[in-house]
Order: structure tokens, then C-alpha cells, then sequence
């Protein structure tokens, strides 16, 4: 066999519709990033956390500079930042915050690999999670809000743009690759699945993560996917491959999957020493680096030997400035560190319908009733009816809440008004409903999923954590605000699955509001301002109150809306203060006839009324917290805390709670009445607190 047989296969040109140079400047600065960092900053301990892109770079740059649409977005992993700088993040940025310097793409509060791009004007990197597999139904939601844009609201300006989500083999075994997966196939998405299959999840190989290594094999029988294959250090199939995947996706909106195999030339991380690959194994990947490959296609027919020793010092010298400014960055102010955890004054650079411009009508506190009660499932959906008629950027979806109008009924009749694409049923999977809303708030919609129940929430708990954290993360440049409506509590039974309240989970997740209507009154006004805000808002609906007469109030009119952190008395007196809110104020108001107390509805738990309950305990000089949710660390325990913290000197009794004890809801209605806070039992409590 003679030598040009050996050469790469040169049938065709380097594709002239590449910008070669710019790639080879590209590939050369990111793999000098890579060295600096792991022979002088990760020794020298500026940089923590180094994981090397080198074998990944070269088709990740030329998958980013496809990547043209104004509103194409990518969202990667921690071997991304060949992709990043492809997309323009300044290279100071990237070591900048490899060394968790100020300023950057998180002032320091995230690690330096996972990066955040807002770019209004042209394509944006999603911020992207530490969780393997998370970065998956986001990038669907986005590429759903781009068929939203350009089919429903008829913005032509979205009509060719696209989502593409990055991924390493391993992260195929993720539920967020099957959630997303079955989103954009079964919704047919423009979205592009890019696998970087380097045969490895840290120490683990890929056939492990699906039979026999290959998901584009597996996966050859999946409906509406076109899958694409090949090896993604060869310049002209990577080329090829990219380029095709990217036209494809734009052209035909549509999912494509495409899978790269490609070495990993380094450890999972500089920590890892890769002693469980053999060293012939580790020599034939370096023999398959795609740089030297890069050069051998390009030199000489499109450029000289010169000119890519050229473009070579270009790049360190890039690098090496790159590296003296991020140095010249200070630490952030540490006195910072709790701003941007909600929506202060600045606005965030990408997310949310308040970026994209919208100003919310004037409201009122006052409610100006029409004198008819209508029950909280009407309530509520009066309001995201009347939000949905002057507002075209809110969409609703979750499981049943189409055709069928919810299992609650609280959509009902909303999807024939205004049509599948604003209201619609998903698939099976919470993971895709929240993660997807995440995905469409980015890009500026209003997305108002439904969780079925409560506890159905927990598969959703990884976008959920994510989302909330969104703002603080990326120092306000994404903001991801999302109303995440869920029904929960007891109702005329319960069970460990469909009665659990468990609140105080969700404001255990930085960036979240928690509202916790008791009435249908309260409902509406706390509902409106959810919609129109600008942080993402739990919005808990009791069961037990969806049709409770006590919960019925007169429909308090279009223009009501209550704030946050604002509790209301709903009884007023002078001897003992109960704090409690959901199902348990008519209970307490009940046992509460007769005595002289305040009854706090404390409303919503993030943020909560610390005022209300401390200026009127300092009054009444008792404090009784009732509440549905287990009693060990529930957030009576926050409130007895608070009390305990700032009041002490005034009570006359130690603070008392009354809680269900620490077990799951039961089955049997006799056997929950024991359970659940009685107002018999809450009587008896305040009794006790008054004789004390
Ligand atoms: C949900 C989750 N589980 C575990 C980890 C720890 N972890 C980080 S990277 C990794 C392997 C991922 O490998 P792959 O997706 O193939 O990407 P590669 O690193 O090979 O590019 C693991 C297990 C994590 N970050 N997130």
C-alpha cells in the first residue's frame, strides 16, 4: 500500500464555507487555556477545579461557529469552553473565572467550567448546572419557546434559530437525556442532541451507560429523530457531520441527535490519573488527537506553514493576556455574596418576560369583589384565565391539564379557549415540565407548569434546586422565573402520596417564592402578582381547600394582587398569637372562637412575615405556631426560632407548636384526623398556653 493511501481521505476540500483560520485560532488558544492552566495555575493553586477540553475542542469549535441565529442557544457541560469561546466569551471570562476571580460569569460563586453567555444578540451558552444530565430539558424548553416565538406569536425573527444541548456518553444514561428526548421528539423540536462519546464517564466506559456503548445505534429505532454518526477528531466528518446537523435542525425544525466519538487526551479532571486506562489504550487515543490532524488537513491548501506558526503565537499570545488580566481581577467583595438571590433593581441580562420588556398593568390591594363566592379552583383559574387574555407570553402545561382540564379541574376549559400550543398536556415526566418551563423563562416567556401532586414534585427536585439558584449563580445575568403550581395536604383522605405538604422543602431552595394561599381571595391575589413577577414562585394549592366553603370568597376583581411577605390577621386580639397558614387557619380561626387572639395567615413562607408574628407576640406575650407539615425542622421551627431570637424578652410561655408528627400522611380519614393538627387538638393547645 503506498503513502497518500495511509493520508486522511482527501475526496474533498476543506469546506469553504469555514472560517479555517478561525478555527485553527480557536482550537490553538483553547489548548493553550488547557496547558496554562495544568502546568502553572492549577499547580500554583489559582485554579481549583481544571477538567481539559483537548480532544473535544475541535469539532465543539466547529459545532459553536454554526451556531449564527440570533436566538440559537447552546447549553454544555464542564468540557464546554472550546464551544464557549467559539461563541465569543472573552478569554479573560473564561480564566477569570477559572480562578473564581471577580466579575466573570459568576463573580466568583460557581466553578470556572461552568459557564453562563448571555448574548441578546446572537447565540447564548444557557447557564449551565454541575449535574450531569441536567442541562437536557432546559435546552428543550428553550428550543420550545422558538417554535412559540415563531409559530404562535408569529416572530418571524425565531424562524430559522435553534437549541443545542451538549453531552458526554455518560450523561445518556441521565433521566434529563430521556426526558428531553421524548420533549423534543414527541413535540418536534428544533433541537440538536451533540454526544461527545470519549468512551468514558470519569473511570466508567459507556458500555455501562448503554448496551454496548453506542446510543446512536441504540436509538436507530426511535421515532421522529434523525440520528447522525462519526468520528469528531477527523476535520472533514466533523466538519461534515456539524454542519449538516446544525442545517438540518434549522432547515427542517426538527430533533437530530449527533454523536462524535473522540478522545479524551487528559484525566476526567487534572486529578485523575486515568490509571484505569492501559497505556496502549492511552497512546491510541493520542493518536487520534484532532489537532495534529487539523493541521495536516488544512496546511498547505489553506494555509502555509507560516501562517499557522502565525495564527500559534496569536494564540499564546491571547492566552498569556487573557491570563494577565484575569491574574490583575480582584476577589469579590464577600459582603456581596447574598445579592441576586431574588429580583432587586437591576435587571437580569437574559430571562424572564421583564427583560424581554413587559410592563405589568397597575394593580390594587383592595379587592373589589362582585359579591358572588366562588370556590379556589375557580379562583385560581379566573386568574390565569384573565392573565392568559392580556398577557400572550403565558403558557400552561403538565400532565392532564389539556382536553381533561387537570385532575384538580383547575384548567378546565382553558385549552379550548386558547389552543394546544398555550395549553397543553406532557409527557410523563417532571424533570421535562420543570425543566422545560426553565428552558422557556429564559427565553422570556411565562411558563406556569402544573405538578400534579406534591410529592410528584421530587423527580423535578434537580431543575427545581437549579432553577431557583439561577440569579445568585450567574450574579444576575439569568434569571429563570417560573410559577410552579402544585397541589398538595390532606382532603378528604391522605396517603404517603398524594398528601404531603412539605413547603418547607421548597424554601430550602435558594431563589424560590413560596406562596401558601388559605382562600380563594388570597389565591387570585397572590396568583397575579406570581405571574408578574420576576422571581420563580412555588404556588402551593391545598386540597382540602380547593372547594372548601370556608375558602370560597367573592372573585376579588382583574386588578387585584397581593405582595409577597405581607401576612393578614385574619382574627384580632390580646392574649395569644397563632401563627399558621394553608388548611390549618380555619382550623385555628375555629378553635380560636371565643378567645381573645390574633390569628396570623402568614400567606407565603418565602419570604414571610417576620413583622406581623413578632410585633404581635410582643403584644399578646404568646405564641402558638400550627401548621400541616411534619413538626421536626417544618418551618414552625423557623418561626419558634425567629420568636425565640427577637422576642424572648416578651413572652410570658415558651413558644409551642403543634404539627402532624414525623410520618407520612395516612390512608384512613380516623387515622389522619389523629394525624393532622384537629381544632380540638389547636383548642386544647392554646388553653394550655393561656393556663401556662
Ligand atoms: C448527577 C451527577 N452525578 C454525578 C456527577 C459526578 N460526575 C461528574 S462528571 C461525571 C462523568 C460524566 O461523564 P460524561 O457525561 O461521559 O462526560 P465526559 O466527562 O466524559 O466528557 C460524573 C459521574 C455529577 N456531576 N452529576
Amino acid at each position: 500500500m503506498g503513502q497518500a493511501a495511509l493520508k486522511p481521505d482527501r475526496r474533498n476540500a476543506p469546506d469553504e464555507n469555514i472560517d479555517w483560520k478561525r478555527v485553527v485560532h480557536l482550537m490553538l488558544l483553547s489548548r493553550e487555556l488547557d496547558e496554562m492552566e495544568e502546568k502553572r495555575l492549577v499547580p500554583e493553586k489559582k485554579v481549583l477545579y481544571q477538567f481539559s477540553a483537548r480532544g473535544h475542542d475541535m469539532a465543539q469549535i466547529l459545532l459553536g461557529l454554526k451556531l449564527t441565529g440570533r436566538h440559537d442557544a447552546a447549553c454544555g457541560y464542564y468540557r464546554s469552553r472550546p464551544l464557549l469561546l467559539s461563541l465569543g466569551v472573552d478569554p479573560a471570562d473564561a480564566l477569570g473565572s477559572a480562578m473564581a476571580r471577580a466579575g466573570g460569569y459568576s463573580d466568583g460563586r460557581d466553578i470556572g467550567v461552568v459557564f453562563n453567555y448571555p448574548n441578546p444578540n446572537g447565540a447564548s451558552a444557557l447557564p449551565m448546572c454541575g449535574g450531569v444530565g441536567s442541562q437536557y430539558t432546559p435546552t428543550a424548553g428553550w428550543a420550545q419557546a422558538i417554535s412559540y416565538f415563531s409559530k404562535q406569536l408569529k416572530n418571524r425573527d425565531y424562524d430559522r434559530d435553534i437549541a443545542v444541548v451538549l453531552g458526554g456518553d455518560a450523561s445518556v444514561a441521565s433521566n434529563g437525556f430521556w426526558s428531553a428526548l421524548t420533549v423534543a421528539t414527541t413535540q418536534g423540536l428544533p433541537m440538536l442532541f451533540y454526544i461527545e462519546d470519549n468512551g468514558f464517564g470519569i473511570s466508567v466506559p459507556s458500555s455501562l451507560q448503554t448496551p454496548e456503548g453506542n446510543i446512536a445505534a441504540n436509538l436507530a429505532a426511535w421515532k421522529n429523530l434523525t440520528i447522525l454518526d462519526g468520528d469528531g477528531s477527523d476535520p472533514e466528518e466533523a466538519a461534515r457531520l456539524t454542519r449538516g446537523a446544525v442545517e438540518l435542525v434549522r432547515g427542517e425544525r426538527r430533533p437530530v441527535l449527533l454523536r462524535l466519538r473522540v478522545p479524551r487526551l487528559e484525566g476526567h479532571s487534572f486529578q485523575d490519573t486515568q490509571a484505569y486506562k492501559s497505556e496502549e489504550l492511552v497512546r491510541s487515543e493520542w493518536a487520534r488527537d484532532p489537532l495534529p490532524r487539523l493541521k495536516d488537513y488544512l496546511v498547505p491548501t489553506v494555509l502555509s506553514d507560516d501562517e499557522w506558526d502565525r495564527v500559534a503565537d496569536s494564540a499564546r499570545a491571547a492566552a498569556e493576556q487573557a491570563r494577565i488580566e484575569a491574574e490583575s481581577r480582584p476577589v469579590a467583595d464577600p459582603a456581596r455574596l447574598t445579592r441576586n438571590v431574588f429580583f432587586e433593581s437591576e435587571m437580569q441580562v437574559m430571562g424572564g418576560q421583564h427583560r424581554a420588556g413587559y410592563c405589568p398593568p397597575e394593580t390594587t390591594e383592595t379587592p373589589q369583589g362582585d359579591g358572588q363566592r366562588i370556590n379556589m379552583v375557580t379562583a385560581i383559574r379566573r386568574t390565569l384565565d384573565h392573565e392568559m387574555s392580556i398577557n400572550d407570553r403565558v403558557i400552561l402545561f403538565g400532565e392532564d391539564i389539556g382536553p381533561k382540564g387537570g385532575v384538580h379541574a383547575v384548567t378546565l376549559g382553558l385549552q379550548e379557549k386558547y389552543g394546544a400550543t398555550r395549553v397543553f398536556d406532557t409527557s410523563l415526566s417532571e424533570e421535562g415540565i420543570v425543566g422545560r418551563a426553565v428552558g422557556m423563562a429564559l427565553a422570556g416567556l411565562v411558563p406556569v407548569p402544573e405538578i400534579q401532586f406534591r410529592k410528584y414534585a421530587e423527580p423535578a427536585m434537580e431543575q427545581i434546586n437549579d432553577c431557583g439558584t439561577i440569579r445568585w449563580r450567574t450574579n444576575n445575568r439569568f434569571a429563570a422565573p417560573i410559577v410552579l403550581r402544585m397541589p398538595g395536604g390532606f382532603f378528604k383522605c391522605g396517603d404517603p402520596w398524594h398528601s404531603q405538604t412539605n413547603e418547607v422543602a421548597f424554601v430550602h431552595q435558594p431563589g424560590w417564592k413560596v406562596a401558601v394561599p388559605s382562600n380563594a381571595e388570597d389565591a387570585v391575589g397572590l396568583l397575579r402578582t406570581s405571574l408578574r413577577g420576576n422571581d420563580p414562585v412555588i404556588f402551593f394549592e391545598h386540597r382540602a381547600m380547593l372547594d372548601h366553603a370556608w375558602a370560597r370568597r367573592p372573585y376579588p376583581g382583574d386588578a387585584f394582587a397581593l405582595p409577597f411577605g405581607r401576612a393578614k390577621f385574619t382574627r384580632e386580639g390580646n392574649d395569644v398569637t397563632i401563627v399558621t397558614w394553608g388548611a390549618m387557619v380555619h382550623r385555628c380561626e375555629e378553635a380560636a372562637e371565643g378567645i381573645s387572639a390574633d390569628v396570623i395567615d402568614l400567606r407565603t413562607l418565602m419570604p414571610w412575615d417576620r413583622n406581623a408574628v413578632l410585633s404581635s407576640v410582643r403584644r399578646t406575650r404568646r405564641c402558638l405556631i400550627v401548621h400541616e407539615d411534619l413538626g421536626t425542622a417544618g418551618f414552625g421551627a423557623e418561626i419558634a426560632a425567629a420568636v425565640a431570637d427577637e422576642a424572648f424578652m416578651d413572652l410570658d410561655a415558651p413558644v409551642s407548636r403543634l404539627t402532624m408528627p414525623d410520618i407520612p400522611s395516612p390512608h384512613n380519614p380516623v387515622l389522619l384526623d389523629w394525624a393532622v393538627p384537629s381544632t380540638e387538638r389547636i383548642r386544647r393547645k392554646i388553653t394550655d398556653l393561656l393556663e401556662y
